[in-house]
Order: C-alpha cells, then structure tokens, then sequence
C-alpha cells in the first residue's frame, strides 16, 4: 500500500471515531467501544477492498456488509455517511424517534445497510445466506461478515461457521473483531473464548491475525484471504475495545459509554479536539 493510501485509510478511521464521539456525545450514552475497536477495519473495507456506489446503494453488483455486532451500528453509520451514504447531519437522529438511524442497523432504513442486526449471533447466517445466494447465482461478490467476540458466546455463530466451512464459501469473508471485552467485562472471565484462529483453523477455515489498528496489515490479509481457494476464510482481529483513544481504551466500562459527568465530557471533547487536529494535519499532508 503506497503512503497516500495509508494515510487516507488513517484519516477515514479517525473520522469514523471522531464522528462516532460526536454523534454519542449528543445523545448522552452509546456503544463507543465497539465502535472505535473495528475504526480501521470499516477503513479499509469501504476505503479500499468493497466494491460500493454509495451513490446507488442497492446496486445489485455491490459487496455485501453484515455487522453482526449490530450494536457498533454508530460506527457503520459514521462510515456510511463518510462514504456518501446520506448526509452527515443525519447522525444527530441516532436512536430519536422516527429516525433512519435506529441504535442498531435496520436494512429497510438506512442506505447502505445490507442486514438487518441487533440480536447477536444472527448476522452469521445472514451472511452465510447472502454468500450462497451469491454463489449460486455465480456473481464474484464478496460478503464481509463482522462478529464481536463476545458474541461468539451464541451457539448460532458456530452453526452458521460449520455451514460455511463445509460448503467452503470463500466468497464470505468473516471477521473477527477480538477485543477482549463484551458488554460487562473481559471476554475471558465472562466465557472464555479460548483461541480464536485454532478454533476457527479447527472448523476448517484458513485463518489469520492480526493488529486492530494495522491498516496495512488488515489490507494485505484480506488480499491473502481472497487469494484462497476451496476453503472457508476468517481473519481475527486483534484489536482493544475503545481503540484509538486512550481515555476511553482505559476505560473500565467503555461498552455503552455514558457521558454523565463532568471529567468524562472534558474527556470526550479532549478527544473530539485531538482527532480534528490531527485530521486536519494529515488531509494538508495528503492533499
Ligand atoms: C442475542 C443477544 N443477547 C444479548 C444481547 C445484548 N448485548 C448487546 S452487545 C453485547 C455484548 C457483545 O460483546 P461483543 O460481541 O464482544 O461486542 P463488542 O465488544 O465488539 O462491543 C450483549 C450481550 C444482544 N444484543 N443479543
Ligand atoms: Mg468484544
């Protein structure tokens, strides 16, 4: 990846931050770690590897997007919107009533939602759904499937790995986005997760890792993943809930942050202006 491509995937993920604070400041409360945790990962898919027209949402011959953590829907909304999807001053209606940006992504409201998620576990066979439609109509397109790695706790994602390693839909790209944490503590203590790439080698997908935050990294092993042939594909992302953000990776209770005090407003405004700042530095550098 050349360096005005790092450095535009770099300025995309820190809008999907900035964004995403803004949008759940407003609100008073919202699913932030989550959110700032998969930053670079929506970077890079709809920066660089998704085949989209934002302008034409429902194009038939677009990749597909599940965010089955439907409850990081405040990021994907700050990305859409990034990307064109609609109007950035529709994110001041997250969750109000009425609004086409409900908490959690509804495919019949918002433009460039594919799935319609909130209730963990069933994005996976979505996703396993849309990737054999694909394949059976013999169209090239990918499914990007996102899971939390809490969520992994329901029975219903391994189902839906089982049934996409056997019948080795390589078209759907499944992601795990590793943070370590769920709704009210460490994954390990809550149910322990154990190893997610020998699990999934296990299930028999070919599987890598890595870094959260790598860009480049993330961008090179979904080149990889989409070279394989005759076999299911998963990448673990091994990222930290909140990241990108000190404050709120510190954060013990960083799940659905709520903004009800004065240090953790200084906080969230501190951060608001770091991230412009810098934002603003490397778009001079860019440009
Ligand atoms: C079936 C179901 N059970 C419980 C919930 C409530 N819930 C929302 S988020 C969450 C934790 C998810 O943790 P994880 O997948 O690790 O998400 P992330 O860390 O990426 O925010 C839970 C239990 C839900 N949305 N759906
Ligand atoms: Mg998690």
């Amino acid at each position: 990846m050349n360096e005005g491509t790092l450095t535009k995937l770099s300025i995309l993920a820190d809008k999907v931050r900035l964004d995403t604070l803004k949008t759940l400041k407003n609100m008073g409360y919202g699913h932030l770690g989550g959110s700032f945790s998969i930053a670079e990962l929506l970077a890079v898919l709809y920066g660089k590897q998704m085949k989209i027209r934002p302008e034409e949402p429902l194009w038939e011959d677009r990749d597909r997007l599940v965010l089955s953590k439907g409850h990081a829907g405040p990021g994907l909304y700050a990305m859409l919107a990034n990307m064109g999807y609609f109007d950035k001053s529709v994110l001041a209606t997250l969750n109000e009533g009425g609004t086409n940006l409900p908490s959690h992504p509804d495919r019949l409201k918002t433009p460039g939602v594919d799935a319609t998620t909130g209730s963990l576990g069933q994005g996976t066979s979505v996703a396993a759904g849309l990737a054999t439609g694909l394949r059976l109509a013999k169209k090239d397109n990918y499914v990007y499937l996102i899971c939390g790695d809490g969520e992994l706790n329901e029975g219903q994602c391994w189902e839906a790995f089982q049934y996409i390693a056997h019948f080795k839909l390589n078209n759907c790209i499944v992601i795990i986005d590793d943070n370590k944490k769920q709704l009210d503590g460490l994954t390990v203590d809550i149910m322990n997760p154990f190893d997610f790439q020998k699990k999934m080698e296990a299930f028999g997908f070919y599987t890598l890792k890595v870094k959260g935050d790598d860009i480049q990294g993330i961008d090179e092993a979904i080149n990889e993943l989409k070279t394989i042939e005759d076999q299911a594909v998963c990448l673990v992302l091994d990222s930290i809930k909140g990241q990108g953000v000190s404050y709120f990776e510190e954060l013990k209770d960083n799940h659905s942050v709520k903004f009800n005090g004065d240090e953790i407003n200084q906080a969230a405004d501190d951060a608001i202006a770091s991230l412009e700042k810098s934002i603003e530095e490397r778009e001079h550098q860019y440009v």
